[in-house]
């Protein structure tokens, strides 16, 4: 995506608080998959009991290359794995378990599927992270101290032998194990743990500490967006902040914990023949798009292999479509023939020349400290949709602003909106415009506007 990016060369104050490196690492990446994988997927369960003998997993033609490809070519930066669901079936030959790949007939026990997918990640570029789930409904020790020994474990051997982890995802869904207690986690080891020996790994659970569950699972984030939670008194799973508070995050927050929208491509988040019909659209997908990446979040798109050990081409296809979408919407920032724009509202007007860089390149991105600017175009445009950026790596600080879009001297549309944080997308019908004034109309502190793009996407996709 092009966006038209405002110079200033006054300094911009940091706002606490702000993204760790990782983290906003992590903002860039964008859109990702996920891939429900495991026991499930041959049983048609969403939940496996733990009881379902290893043999069950099976897959006839697995290719974690071919993930890779279809990954890589629909334009997502990575793919994050569930190496353990709740049933405790583990796809890597764990030393803390005796329910993995090792005592399945797949491969005569000699498969991996974490070291299969790790190499292929590296060898097409793709960021690497695992999903392990802290519930077990198959360990015996699982309800015990033991097994905070054993999760442990599990996380250091999968730094170890399948690092780097870009990211590890610990899901809230907690039960009673198999003695039908539920576990008390020690989630200061694990923590720690991921600290000591994976320190760029991010981490994500309901509530961070990285990154935060947006709350539901429909690729929804909130409106307004904050990047920032309150964690203190809160806890994973059942003592999280209400879905509303995930959704939103805090306005005035403690830590920088930003949402992450997962979202499956089909109903369900394992592979089931049965819902092969229900593949998502591509226009459904750009809307979820829109909604979460759209609202500044990140948006991770589950697509389950089936028992082959393969994606579908149902939704291969629905993949590459939606990133053509993409890419037809967004690849002619029609900004690019404005030639000046003003700060208005001030003291003084001063002109200055719209420059036109790639942010999504970019090492640098420019804070300014800008109030209200006009965006002056050469002659009249078609637009139904404006991209606004904040410099999130001096914290987030836009409340609330408006857009009032102009042709000749006549007001002809505004669009509002709330927050903007790492990127903010704003569709509305078409209309032919030959400046526009940006209002900030409530900021916390910068107004630190860094980037801007107008497209004319196909109408179709544009809210009515
Ligand atoms: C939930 C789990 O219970 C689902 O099975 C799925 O893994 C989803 C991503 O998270 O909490």
């Amino acid at each position: 995506m092009i966006f038209a990016v405002i110079e200033s060369f006054s300094q911009t104050k940091v706002l606490s608080p702000v993204p760790t490196r990782p983290q906003l690492a992590w903002h860039e990446t964008e859109y990702y998959l996920m891939m429900h994988f495991g026991p499930n997927t041959f049983t048609g369960k969403e939940w496996g009991d733990g009881n379902e003998p290893e043999d069950f997993f099976n897959p006839s033609q697995l290719d974690c290359r071919q993930w890779c490809r279809i990954a890589k070519a629909a334009g997502a930066k990575g793919i994050i794995i569930t190496a353990k669901h709740h049933d405790g079936f583990c796809l890597w030959p764990s030393k803390f378990s005796t329910h993995t790949v090792r005592e399945s007939k797949w491969k005569d026990g000699k498969g991996d599927v974490l070291k299969e997918l790790s190499q292929a990640c590296k060898e097409y570029g793709l960021k690497f992270g695992v999903y392990i789930s802290p519930w077990d409904r198959n360990h015996p020790d699982y309800g015990t101290s033991k097994y905070n020994d054993v999760f442990t474990g599990m996380i250091k051997e999968i730094i170890k032998e399948y690092g780097p982890i870009w990211e590890m995802w610990w899901d809230g869904a907690n039960g009673e194990g198999p003695n039908g207690k539920k576990q008390v986690y020690d989630w200061k080891r694990f923590e720690n743990t991921v600290r000591q020996y994976s320190h760029k790994t991010v981490l994500f659970s309901d509530i961070g500490p990285d990154i935060r569950w947006t709350g539901n699972e429909k690729g929804i984030a909130g409106d307004p967006n904050w990047n920032f939670l309150n964690t203190e008194g809160f806890d994973r799973g059942a003592g999280a902040p209400s879905t509303d508070t995930l959704n939103h995050g805090n306005y005035i927050g403690k830590y920088w914990i930003p949402a992450e929208c997962d979202v499956s491509i089909r109903p369900g988040w394992f592979y089931h023949s049965n819902e092969d019909d229900k593949v998502k659209s591509p226009e459904q997908l750009f809307d979820i798009y829109l909604t979460s990446v759209g609202r500044g979040a990140n948006l991770l798109l589950n697509v389950p292999p089936d028992e082959r050990g393969l994606i579908k081409e149902k939704d291969s296809t629905a993949l590459i479509e939606f990133k053509n979408l993409r890419k037809k919407s967004f690849s002619e920032n029609l900004l690019k023939q404005a030639d000046t724009y003003y700060e208005f509202s001030q003291k003084e007007f001063s002109f200055k020349p719209l420059v036109i860089r790639n942010l999504d390149t970019a090492s640098a991105v420019y804070g300014i400290n800008l109030q209200n600017f006009i965006v002056q175009l050469q002659k009249p445009v078609k637009i139904n949709c404006i991209v606004l950026r904040e410099a999130i790596h001096f914290g987030q600080s836009i409340r609330r602003f408006s857009i009032v879009l102009y042709n000749g001297d006549k007001a002809i549309g505004e669009v509002q909106g709330t927050s903007v944080g790492r990127k903010r997308i704003l569709t509305f019908p078409a209309v032919t415009i030959t400046s526009f004034k940006v209002y900030l109309a409530d900021a916390k502190g910068n107004d630190n506007i860094s980037g801007i793009a107008a497209y004319l996407i196909d109408d179709n996709l544009v809210e009515k």
